[in-house]
């Protein structure tokens, strides 16, 4: 069955992998299925026929049959139970790397994306001085505790899984603040993710739908 996602027409960093559809073209690269693309317009993802797919007129969305999801958890997680590749086989390992696929989303996550609408919409507000170190210690405190778990380690448990793949795309956000290079240990996390062979396939497909559109 033909599996179908939606992407940003014009995807506002210009196709360097911050757009969430990229985590879910890495899983399915990753576990081998191929997929099309629909792009959608910041207009049409407001429009009807969108928010019957995403409630919340965002990308991505996933198709597949009579299936639609929405939610980059939901649509990753969806693909890594149904396709080997992403989750252990082991029941308690497989548990653990979806545990930390709810961490990346719902622990690491918010307070990177407040940083991030802190610098990019907030920044010429009079108090976004006071308030911006704030709101990046708070992205350090996780990313000490991050460090501290990952240590040595290539991947957060055991083998790469759908919980490093979604936690890596989560840590790219910080890459252009420069905090990402505060911790060495998560840099070179990320450039692992990044150096996946999955990884680079869905950047580049990425890229190319934004790199032929002025
Ligand atoms: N929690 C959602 C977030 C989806 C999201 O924020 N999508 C962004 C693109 S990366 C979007 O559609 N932004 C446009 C908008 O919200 O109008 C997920 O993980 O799928």
């Amino acid at each position: 069955m033909t599996i179908v996602i939606t992407a940003f027409e014009r995807s506002p960093d210009g196709g360097k992998g911050l757009a969430r559809d990229t985590r879910v073209r890495g899983a399915l690269e990753e576990v081998g299925q191929p997929y099309e693309v629909r792009l959608v317009s910041f207009r049409a993802m407001k429009e009807a026929a969108h928010l019957a797919l995403h409630p919340f007129g965002q990308i991505p969305t996933y198709e597949e049959g009579d299936l639609a999801l929405f939610e980059t958890g939901a649509i990753v997680f969806h693909v890594a139970q149904h396709h080997a590749g992403l989750l252990p086989e082991d029941a308690h390992a497989r548990a653990r790397a979806i545990t930390w696929m709810f961490a990346a989303l719902s622990t690491v996550e918010p307070p990177i994306l407040e940083f991030a609408n802190a610098r990019l919409l907030e920044g010429d507000k009079p108090w976004a001085g006071e308030r911006l170190p704030l709101v990046a210690d708070r992205v350090r405190n996780r990313l000490v505790q991050l460090a501290a778990r990952l240590g040595d380690a290539d991947w957060l448990d055991g083998a790469f899984s759908a919980g490093d793949l979604m936690m890596v795309s989560v840590l790219l956000r910080l890459r252009p603040s420069g905090i990402l290079d505060e911790f060495p240990r998560l840099a070179a996390y990320v450039a692992r993710g990044e150096a996946r062979p999955a990884y680079q396939r869905a950047f580049a497909a990425q890229l190319a739908i934004n790199s032929v559109r002025p």
